[in-house]
């Protein structure tokens, strides 16, 4: 797959793509990220890639000519069809449901503003989705894109080992991930439950299921509202809340 960013930081998004898992799959060729920088699509001498805004108030508006420009660039440097994204909070929100659907295309572009954003005009003409990370402002879109780019560069065919298997991540199956434990099995600050000591590959993936239904009850009860539980997970799910009403009593 591959993945071009339009910013005025290319660099930084090159060093945020080029570290850990991400990295790892750029190395093996199974995702590749370029960055544009629309100031080298600037015509005057000042490189002016922004603009105060029309009605006033402070801020500045990205302007349409050197992105304009610097999307067709990007169109032409590579045959496949680039799905346009605008990063920015009146997006719709980002979920792993769409990170998945992404990870399938062969080539997105994404889209950074700075300043209060960029001129409608290019955005309604150019631009196929905005998305949005997170309800709150960054000072501009290329965290949200590093992190589109984390979360779909690692669903890339090859770019997890078996141990960082993308199936057991939080949110695949719509669930929270169950905790996790390392040695050692007694500590001052407790024990790992016994379960996971036992061998008993069944008991532990009912444990672990338990625990993902538990924890996503607890912490996040408008995802469990969003999904049908089958009536083991109902039942699962039935055991973790007495247990936990018990424990608290
Ligand atoms: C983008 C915030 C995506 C949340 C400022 C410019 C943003 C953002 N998700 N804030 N872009």
């Amino acid at each position: 797959m591959r993945i071009d960013v339009v910013t005025l930081f290319p660099d930084f998004v090159r060093q945020c793509a080029a570290v850990g898992v991400v990295g790892r799959a750029q190395q093996r060729k199974l995702l590749q990220v370029e960055a544009w920088n629309p100031r080298d699509y600037t015509a005057d001498r000042h490189r002016t890639v922004d603009s105060s805004s029309y009605g006033g108030g402070p801020g500045m508006v990205m302007l349409i000519e050197p992105l304009r420009k610097t999307l067709e660039v990007v169109r032409d440097a590579a045959p496949d069809p680039a799905h346009v994204i605008y990063l920015s909070p009146q997006g719709a929100r980002l979920t792993q449901g769409r990170v998945e659907a992404l990870a399938k295309l062969p080539r997105i572009a994404l889209l950074c503003g700075r300043y209060e954003g960029v001129d409608e005009r290019l955005l309604a003409h150019e631009v196929d989705e905005e998305l949005s990370i997170g309800d709150y402002v960054l000072s501009g879109g290329e965290l949200a894109a590093a992190v589109i780019i984390d979360a779909v560069g690692r669903l890339q065919d090859g770019a997890l080992n078996d141990a960082q298997s993308a199936e057991q991540d939080s949110f695949s199956d719509g669930l929270l991930d169950c905790p996790h434990y390392a040695k050692p099995v007694h500590d001052a600050l407790g024990s790992v439950p016994e379960v996971l000591l036992s061998g008993d590959h069944a008991a532990i993936a009912r444990w672990r299921h338990k625990q993902s239904l538990g924890r996503t009850w607890l912490r996040r009860p408008e995802l469990l509202a969003q999904r049908a539980l089958d009536a083991e997970s109902r039942a699962l799910l039935d055991e973790f809340r007495r247990e936990y009403v018990t424990a608290r009593n």
